[in-house]
């Protein structure tokens, strides 16, 4: 299996609930290793790269505005196929048809606040971490039980 990297983003509504904690403990929980993490207000401009797949839809105007209007936490997991299991274990796009079990699932109910984003593809996730961090702001790390949590480890 490939070892992926993959941006997470707790959206400011999960910030404004108190569900940061809560939602990086599932992806911690699942044996991801983090290796980077801040606390960020996302301005415009970012905002408008992040989501740029996005630009001209009829909800674009509404995500920037809604991903800027309080500050996210960004982080970065990075293990064996970590894009999916990630994405998984957020859940589908809107919280209302999203699985019990799952983040948005647990969480959510509309698709306008649907608490989290996960990169779609270990391409974007690679896009997607270079535009919130910086190389020298990356961690890398081994953990003691990463033998437990991969056979390759
Ligand atoms: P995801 O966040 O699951 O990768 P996406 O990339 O298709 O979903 O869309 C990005 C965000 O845009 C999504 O988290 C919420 C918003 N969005 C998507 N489709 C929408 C829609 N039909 N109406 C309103 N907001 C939408
Ligand atoms: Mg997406």
């Amino acid at each position: 299996m490939a070892t992926e990297r993959t941006l997470v983003l707790v959206k400011p509504d999960a910030m404004q609930r108190g569900l940061a904690g809560t939602i990086l403990q599932r992806l911690e929980n699942r044996g991801l290793r983090l290796i980077g993490l801040k606390l960020m207000q996302v301005e415009t401009d970012l905002a408008r790269r992040h989501y740029a797949e996005h630009e001209g839809k009829p909800f674009f105007a509404g995500l920037v505005e809604y991903i800027t209007s309080s500050p996210i936490i960004a982080a970065v997991f990075e293990g064996d196929s970590a894009t999916g299991a990630v994405r998984n274990s957020v859940g589908s796009t809107n919280p209302s048809q999203a699985a019990a079990g799952t983040i948005r699932g647990d969480f959510g109910l509309e698709v306008g606040r649907n608490l989290v984003h996960a990169s779609d593809s270990p391409e974007s996730g690679e896009r997607e971490t270079a535009l919130f961090f910086t190389p020298e702001e990356l961690v890398a790390w081994s953990r003691d039980t990463d033998r437990w949590i991969s056979e390759d480890a």
